[in-house]
């Protein structure tokens, strides 16, 4: 084997990407000798950068936009959808739409058994203990309000605490707040260490026998730190608390073991991880499910009703009242089974190169400030996402200005408007990665943001 090709096989064995710039002396050499680059070489590298690998399964990225090539870095907000989930989509409706649950014929049996199956899936991904622990709801919104006013209105009192932290998403501060307002529960919030990270030191002051929950998110979307849950989970059931995780952000990313976390419940939504919009689900430990009463009432959640009052179904359908999203639950299987046969570990591996990649590029331009915990050598110990700011200027033009090259990053509060506020700004810019993406498309938009930058000062 001539000398390069072994440089490359070298890189390839030691889980690197061979042209990662920041893992190995490879690209320079490579770069210095362009002559080298022989055909053998390149599909070696190919075949390590995942994005070339399912890059095909999505259609969508193969578009311009204003006419340029599609740059999707919005991955954070919602994902792009692979064939196979469209397919899984598509199939449903043109071959056994049906409702579930209900019709003793052919196509409602085939519907059933698909929204059942992909019920499987879910458990598995996460490694639930128990299929009847997986509650289909539309998004982690719903089912963050599913236990806020199922379990939250049921069991909490005046005096009671919930703890929860000033980087949630809206999502899991609304309904608490809500709650709060209804059981006159007292909302407490642990604050950030100085690398903008979950404040574990904090938590451990304001946790104590009154605290009845403690809800926190896995990964935030604005700061992009990992938070450490498998310990919030032990401090918080030393003092009898319960612990629900949001994982909105974690889920699409990473392997998630809700036994070996230990969490309550866990929620996240589909279409951060490649499924449809209208699905996600809630998972919650079985004998918790089990006491909670319904959320919804209607049908598909009963077992007998009478004109004056009802029982209920077993779980999981005790919480889904109501003819559910069947197509969305079967593609979200489908997007379940398309992680899984790349997966998760690979994934996640793939997305900490491209955060070492990242960062490593958005460091050079000084005008940039990003928020949340810096990434270390291997791109771990963060999310594959930056939130940032330039200077002066405002979030939203960046980003217009980077659409007109045809780079689709986020502006705003990121519906993390305290976060925002106790970091004092009022927005932030982020640019947030998924497998599919690559290195070629962070030098894009790196220099799109440079030139954005350097026109308006
Ligand atoms: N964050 C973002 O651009 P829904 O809307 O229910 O699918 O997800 C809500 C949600 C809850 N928690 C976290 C950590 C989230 O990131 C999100 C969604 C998107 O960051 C849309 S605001």
């Amino acid at each position: 084997m001539n000398p390069p090709l072994q440089a490359v096989e070298n890189a390839v064995s030691s889980q690197l990407h061979p042209l990662h710039p920041l893992h190995n002396p490879l690209p320079n050499f490579l770069l210095l000798n362009f002559s080298l680059l022989t055909s053998e070489i390149m599909t070696l590298i190919q075949e390590r950068t995942l994005a070339s690998k399912v890059r095909r399964d999505f259609p969508i990225l193969t578009q311009k936009v204003n006419g340029k090539p599609l740059i999707y870095l919005d991955n954070a907000a919602t994902s792009q959808k692979p064939l196979a989930v469209l397919n899984a989509w598509r199939d449903y409706y043109e071959q056994y739409n049906a409702n579930v649950h209900r019709g003793a014929h052919t196509l409602s049996a085939k519907a059933t058994d698909a929204y059942e199956g992909a019920r499987d899936k879910v458990a598995a991904f996460i490694n639930a203990a128990s299929r009847q622990e997986i509650v289909y709801t539309r998004n982690a919104t719903e089912a963050i309000n599913l236990v806020a006013y199922s379990w939250g209105l049921s069991n909490l009192q005046a005096g009671d605490e919930i703890i929860l932290s000033v980087m949630e998403h809206h999502s899991n501060l609304v309904p608490w707040q809500m709650i709060a307002q209804k059981t006159g529960a007292v909302l407490k919030f642990v604050e950030l260490t100085e690398t903008n990270e979950f404040d574990l030191a904090q938590f451990k002051t304001l946790i104590s026998h009154k605290t009845k929950l403690v809800s926190i998110v896995h990964v935030s979307n604005t700061l992009g730190c990992i938070n450490p849950v498998k310990k919030i989970c032990e401090i918080a059931h030393s003092f009898g608390a319960k612990v629900l995780i949001d994982a909105c952000q974690s889920v699409p990313h990473m392997v998630i073991d809700v036994q070996a976390m230990d969490c309550d419940w866990l929620v996240a939504s589909g279409h951060k991880m490649c499924a449809p919009t209208g699905i996600g689900f809630l998972y919650g430990k079985l004998d918790l499910l089990r006491e909670m009463p319904p959320f919804f009432g209607g049908g598909e959640m009963i077992a007998d009703v009478f004109l004056d009052y009802s029982t209920y179904a077993d779980l999981p359908h005790k919480f889904e009242a109501g003819t559910p999203a069947i197509g969305e639950a079967i593609a979200l299987g489908a997007a379940i089974d398309y992680l899984s046969n790349i997966g998760m570990a690979q994934i996640h591996a793939c997305e900490a190169d491209l955060t070492a990649y990242l960062f490593q590029q958005l460091r050079q331009i000084p005008a940039i400030k990003i928020y949340g915990p810096q990434p270390d050598s291997n791109g771990e110990g963060r999310a594959a996402l930056a939130s940032f700011t330039a200077g002066e200027l405002h979030p939203q033009d960046l980003s217009t200005m980077l659409d007109q090259d045809g780079v689709a990053i986020r502006s705003g509060h990121h519906c993390t408007q305290p976060l925002h506020r106790y970091l004092n700004i009022s927005s932030t810019a982020r640019a947030s990665l998924y497998f599919y993406n690559t290195y070629e498309e962070i030098d894009v938009f790196v220099k799109a943001l440079k030139e954005t930058i350097d026109f308006f000062s």
